[in-house]
C-alpha cells in the first residue's frame, strides 16, 4: 500500500464527565479531547482515519497537555510526514522520532493512519494486533470522595452494573480505611486495586504495606515517575505486587523496570508509549518475562476506548483494564456505538479500523474548534 498523506484536522471536543472524577493530581470536571483526523490518498481513494490524544487539560498526570499536544503535532509531527516516503502507520514512530518526548501527540497521530490504513484493507485492529478473545473483562477506576459513605455507594453501583475489578484512587490520608471499608463491602473475592498517581515517597513505604492485609491485586504508581529505585525498594518490602503506569514511557523503560525489579505488572497506556505499536511490543516484552500486563484509561472517548478493548485482547492481557463503559464518564458519547458492559465484559470491535464509528452531527455540536491543514503538494 503507498498512501500520501493529503489532509489533517484538528479538532478540540469538550465533554462533561457525568460525575467529577477526583485523583491524587486533581479533579477532573469535563474533558477537553484533541482528535486527529487524516485523509490518506491510497491509489487515487481518499480515506479518513481518527485518533484520539489522551493528553489532559493540565500537565499534572504528566509532562503532557493538550494545547502543548496540538501545537506539536501542527508543527513538528505532520511536516515530517508530508514529504518523503508514502506513509504507513508501521513507519510514523521512526518518521517522528527526531522529536524528543511527547508520546501522546504521536501516538494521536500514529492511531489516525492506523485507523486509515485498516478501514482502507477492511481489517480490524485486534487482528492486526493478534487479539485472541473476542471481550475483554471490564474495571472501573472510582475516584477520591469527600466522604467514605459516598465512596460506598459509588462502589455499590459500579457492582450492580457488573464490574469484574474495582480500582481505588489513593493519596496520603485516602488510602488504609476507604481500602478496608471497600474490601468489607465487596468481599474477599472481588479483584481489588489501588492507584497511587506519584503521590508518595519512599518514606512512606512501611506505611503502604499496611495495604497488604487487604489482599490487593497491585499497588499502581505510588511514587514519582522518575523513582525506579524506590519502586523497587517498595516491591522489596511489600507483599503486594507494584505496578508502573507513569514511569513506562516506552519499550526501553519497560524492559528496565522489570529488569530492576521495580515493577511486578505493568499497565499498559498506548497514548504514555506513543502508540499502539509500541503498547504491543510491550506486551509481547511482558509476556516474554512473564509479567503481567492490563490496559490503562484515560477517560478516552469512545474512539480510544475500542482501540483499548482491541489491545487488551492480545494474550498476555491476564488482568482486567480500565476499559469500562462509555457511560462510567459520558453522558453521550460522541460514537454511534458506545462501549457497553455486559455480564462483566465489553466486546472486542470487529469493524475495520480502530472499531467505531462517529456520531458526526453530535460530535460536531461539542467540538470547539476545527483546524484543517492542507498539506496536498
Ligand atoms: O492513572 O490510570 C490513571 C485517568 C486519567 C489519568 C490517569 C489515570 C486515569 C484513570 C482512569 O485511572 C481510567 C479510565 O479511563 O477509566
Ligand atoms: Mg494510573
Amino acid at each position: 500500500m503507498s498512501a500520501r498523506l493529503a489532509e489533517v484536522e484538528l479538532r478540540r471536543v469538550q465533554l462533561a464527565l457525568v460525575s467529577p472524577f477526583r485523583t491524587s493530581f486533581g479533579a477532573e470536571t469535563d474533558r477537553d479531547v484533541l482528535l486527529v483526523r487524516v485523509a490518506l490518498e491510497v491509489d487515487g481513494e481518499r480515506i479518513d482515519g481518527w485518533g484520539e490524544c489522551v493528553a489532559l487539560r493540565e500537565p499534572v498526570y504528566s509532562a503532557e497537555f493538550v494545547d502543548a499536544a496540538e501545537l506539536v503535532i501542527d508543527e513538528h509531527l505532520v511536516p515530517r510526514l508530508v514529504d518523503g516516503p508514502p506513509v504507513s502507520a508501521a513507519s510514523v514512530a521512526g518518521r517522528l522520532a527526531a522529536v524528543k518526548g511527547h508520546p501522546m501527540a504521536k501516538a494521536a497521530v500514529e492511531m489516525a493512519v492506523l485507523d486509515a490504513e485498516l478501514r482502507h484493507r477492511g481489517e480490524c485492529l485486534a487482528r492486526h494486533l493478534g487479539g485472541t478473545v473476542d471481550r475483554v473483562p471490564s474495571g472501573v477506576s472510582v475516584g477520591i470522595f469527600d466522604s467514605i459513605d459516598e465512596l460506598l455507594s459509588a462502589v455499590q453501583g459500579y457492582l450492580d452494573e457488573g464490574y469484574l475489578r474495582i480500582k481505588l484512587k489513593i493519596e496520603p490520608g485516602w488510602d488504609i480505611e476507604p481500602v478496608r471499608r471497600v474490601r468489607e463491602l465487596i468481599g474477599p473475592e472481588m479483584g481489588l486495586q489501588v492507584d497511587a498517581n506519584t503521590a508518595y515517597g519512599r518514606s512512606d513505604i512501611e506505611h503502604l504495606c499496611r495495604l497488604d492485609e487487604f489482599d490487593l491485586l497491585l499497588i499502581e504508581q505510588p511514587l514519582a515517575e522518575e523513582d525506579i529505585v524506590g519502586h523497587a525498594q517498595l516491591a522489596r518490602a511489600s507483599a503486594t505486587p507494584v505496578c508502573l503506569d507513569e514511569s513506562i514511557v516506552s519499550l526501553a523503560t519497560a524492559a528496565d523496570a522489570i529488569e530492576l525489579g521495580a515493577t511486578q505488572i505493568i499497565n499498559i497506556k498506548p497514548g504514555r508509549v506513543g502508540g499502539y505499536l509500541e503498547a504491543r511490543r510491550i506486551h509481547d516484552l511482558c509476556v516474554d518475562r512473564g509479567v503481567p500486563v492490563w490496559c490503562g484509561g484515560m477517560l478516552e472517548t469512545g474512539i480510544g476506548r475500542a482501540a483499548n478493548a482491541a489491545l487488551a485482547s492480545l494474550p498476555g492481557f491476564t488482568l482486567p483494564g480500565d476499559i469500562s463503559a462509555s457511560t462510567r464518564f459520558y453522558a453521550r458519547d460522541i460514537v454511534t456505538d458506545p462501549i457497553v458492559v455486559v455480564d462483566g465484559h465489553v466486546a472486542v470491535p470487529t469493524t475495520p479500523g480502530l472499531g467505531f464509528e462517529l456520531d458526526l452531527p453530535h460530535l460536531d455540536t461539542v467540538t470547539r474548534s476545527s483546524t484543517l491543514i492542507e498539506l496536498s503538494s
